[in-house]
């Protein structure tokens, strides 16, 4: 992906689609403030924290898992926007306008992994509403290649711990607060119907 090769300054990635695309499940007032507002303040925030540091020869994924691994403060704070950053650009790939259907490869691993695409939308639902407070929802290949569902709290990311993220579903309030107010379920419901983008996911499957 694009953003796997920049290095600092980071710049705010244009999205894959218009910004009224993906409405009435994401509308064009959400996505202003969510890529306008809060992705644009993740990549400026970590432009200023490792500027002059040896963190602006590496990428984002790099800076991730070198921040991951140092407890320091300021280590955390790099951690916290450089994974933010990298969680949002996934995120955008992970929805299209155009409905997409799981084929080839992948829905084979979704079928051995959830007995198939309603298994898997029935577990990953329930991982993330019931995922308490800020975080993310996430279709991981593990290490011995079968799929599985994963939730990460605030910034965290299964790239900091050696997992290849398939899709995320973003469950901070922030990415559905302005048209579903409190109902997670129902975003997440609308969100598995309309908005999957299945070949980014098979493409990820490597
Ligand atoms: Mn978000």
């Amino acid at each position: 992906m694009h953003f796997d090769k920049a290095k600092a300054p980071f710049s705010l990635p244009k999205l894959p689609y218009a910004d009224d695309a993906l409405a009435p499940v994401v509308s064009a007032n959400t996505i202003s403030f969510h890529h306008g507002k809060h992705h644009a303040t993740y990549i400026k925030v970590l432009n200023e924290l490792i500027a002059g540091t040896p963190d602006e020869a590496l990428t984002l994924a790099e800076i991730v898992a070198r921040s991951a691994a140092d407890k320091s403060p300021t280590a955390r704070k790099i951690f916290n926007n450089a994974a933010q950053a990298w969680n949002h650009s996934f995120y955008w790939h992970s929805m299209t306008p155009k409905g997409s259907v799981p084929a080839g490869k992948l829905k084979d691993a979704l079928d051995k992994s959830f007995g198939g695409v309603d298994g898997f939308k029935k577990a990953f639902t329930a991982a993330a509403v019931g995922h308490f407070g800020s975080g993310w929802a996430w279709l991981v290949k593990g290490k011995d290649g079968a799929l599985v569902i994963e939730t990460t709290a605030n910034a965290d990311t299964p790239i900091a711990h050696g997992g290849t993220p398939l899709l995320v579903a973003d469950v901070w309030e922030h990415a559905y607060y302005l048209d579903f107010q409190n109902r997670r379920p129902d975003h997440i419901a609308a969100w598995l119907d309309k908005l999957v983008n299945w070949s980014f996911a098979e493409e990820n499957l490597g």
